[in-house]
């Protein structure tokens, strides 16, 4: 036996467009059928797909494919639903489910690679599943969360020695490990290293080539049905949303559609809108189909970028969030293996917050209250109810909200577990690295920098309902969550009477 060092790097030259986008995780050990043959055998390529859930515009299917080519073997992708992702519900469960069902029919319709779910842990199905069809490589996605890495690893030592893995960053434009190999201070210590690094990464995919051979024939029929009245039935706690279409398709639509489209109708108020609560498309609405990888970072900013022109302030602006902030997320969740508690904030921010633990609070409520939004502050009610039933808070209202929970309860770390747990369950775009930078951002300083001192907060930036009024119409708001919260109430109270006649 030896090793396939040589086969694996020219794999890696072959995608020379894709330039360190792909870490190679495991080499696997050449094996021949015979003990004197010199050609090895070659199994098939498999892409266990989790982050970016999409067929188009997805470097690691194209990768999947490209090395199925130059091998001569078929491609399959492979997807795991587990039995608990941290807490998701019917509402992010759902929009997930109904999205994966498009990229089923949509890969082997147009692409003909078969598409297996699996269901359960994937540290036991997807090694399993490349014994069964004696894959020679698996490629994988990239996520910077920590269950994410831990999986990987052990897959990595599950599986055969046959078995090469490499690992794709289909999400960021530049990947991660080629923006920066540390812990970065905050969005101006990354900015330069990312632009430098755009010319080179932020290119027009090539076209995805059909693959040379096919994958036998077998029984693979899903039952999306059944699998989505599962899902959501275990988690009606947290309803689906009705606003927010999932789907490739939705998220193009979303992003550039003739109707309503972000760069199409609503780009030119980005750079006006995008602070004001009461105009929620003022912002693009991309967050939930750039979490679930329905709609690519970098098809956003190639088509953004062609308006630059037209609206040099409001895609600059865009690309700064999409781009540099989101990367930035990623870069703290991977850096920071603490990216979710107190201990992950910076020494400054620990100090100050630890020194203010004991401040007298004007109030203090349990998650309880909190969740059911039964503060004395209106303003923060009302952001607690938009979040609960229309599934996306406010960019600028959750600001406010992670930092009045800093107000009302008895410690950093509380706030942290709360403020993360209650994003977790009601945000469709939840359980990202924005999400946990965002709840750090808020709470422990993170990306941002010290302030005037001032009790609880200490050097925190404070946030107040005063402030709030002072920029937008406060109670212009709440009357508009008031109305909102109604007809989602309504319309929930209809279907359940729908589905009850029928
Ligand atoms: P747009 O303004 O149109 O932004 C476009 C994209 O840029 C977003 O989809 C997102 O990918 C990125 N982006 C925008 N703002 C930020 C930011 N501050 N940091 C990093 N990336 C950004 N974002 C999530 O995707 N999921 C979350 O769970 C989440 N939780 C948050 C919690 C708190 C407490 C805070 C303060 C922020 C949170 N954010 C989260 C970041 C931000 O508020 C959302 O990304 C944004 O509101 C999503 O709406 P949009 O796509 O319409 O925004
Ligand atoms: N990815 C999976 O591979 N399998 C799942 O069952 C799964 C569920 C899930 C639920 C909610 C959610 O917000 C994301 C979910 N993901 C799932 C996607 C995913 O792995 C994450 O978005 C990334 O790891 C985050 O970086």
């Amino acid at each position: 036996m030896a090793t396939s060092t040589t086969a694996v790097s020219s794999l890696i030259e072959s995608t020379s467009v894709q330039l360190g986008r792909i870490r190679v995780l495991k080499q696997g050990i050449q094996q021949f059928d015979e003990p004197q043959s010199s050609s090895p055998k070659v199994g098939p390529v498999v892409y266990w797909m989790f982050r970016d859930q999409r067929v188009r515009d997805n470097w690691a299917l194209i990768h999947a494919v490209d090395q199925a080519n130059r091998l001569n073997v078929p491609v399959a992708v492979a997807f795991n639903l587990f039995d608990q992702f941290l807490g998701a519900k019917a509402r992010q469960l759902g929009f997930m489910l109904r999205g994966l069902q498009q990229v089923h029919r949509e890969i082997e319709d147009t692409l003909q690679i078969p598409f297996f779910l699996f269901q359960g842990e994937a540290i036991d199905t997807i090694p399993s599943f490349l014994k069964e069809c004696g894959a020679s490589l698996l490629v994988t996605d990239f996520s910077p969360l920590r269950q994410v890495r831990a999986w990987k690893e052990e897959i990595t030592k599950r599986v055969l020695d046959c078995v090469s893995i490499h690992e794709v960053d289909a999400h960021n434009i530049v990947p991660m490990w080629v923006a920066s190999n540390k812990l970065e201070y905050g969005a101006r210590t990354i900015r330069g290293k990312i632009n430098n690094l755009l010319p080179d990464y932020l290119i027009e995919f090539p076209t995805l080539k059909t693959q040379i051979k096919n994958w036998d024939a077998t029984n693979r029929f899903i039952d999306w049905g059944t699998l989505i009245e599962n899902a959501t039935s275990k988690g009606a706690e947290v309803p689906e949303i009705g606003w927010c279409e999932p789907g490739e398709v939705a998220a193009r639509e979303t992003l550039m559609g003739n109707k309503n489209g972000f760069l199409t109708a609503r780009l030119k108020n980005y750079s006006t809108d995008r602070n004001n609560p009461l105009k929620p498309n003022g912002l693009s609405g991309l967050s939930p189909y750039l979490h679930f990888g329905q709609i690519s970072a970098q098809r956003c900013a190639l088509e953004a970028r062609k308006l630059r022109k037209v609206n040099p302030q409001a895609v600059d602006a865009f690309l700064e969030e999409l781009i540099v902030r989101r990367e930035l997320s990623d870069n703290f969740c991977y850096y920071q293996p603490h990216y979710d508690s107190l201990q992950g904030a910076w020494e400054w921010a620990r100090v100050t917050l630890v020194a203010h633990a004991l401040d007298k609070r004007e109030h203090i409520y349990t998650k309880e209250q909190l969740e059911k939004g039964q503060t004395a502050d209106p303003l923060w009610n009302a952001s607690q109810l938009e979040m609960v039933h229309h599934g996306k808070m406010h960019g600028f209202m959750r600001m406010y909200w992670a930092k009045k929970i800093l107000e009302w309860t008895s410690s950093p770390q509380e706030t942290l577990e709360i403020a993360i747990y209650l994003n977790d369950k009601y945000s469709i775009d939840g359980r990202d690295p924005n999400g946990y930078v965002g709840c750090m951002w808020s709470i422990c300083g993170v990306h941002d920098q010290g302030w005037k001192e001032r009790p609880v907060f200490g050097k925190i930036r404070y946030m107040n309902y005063a402030g709030c009024k002072r920029k937008f119409d406060v109670d212009g708001y709440i009357a508009y969550v008031k109305r909102l919260v109604g007809n989602t109430k309504k319309r929930k109270a209809e279907t359940l009477l729908d589905s009850k006649v029928s």
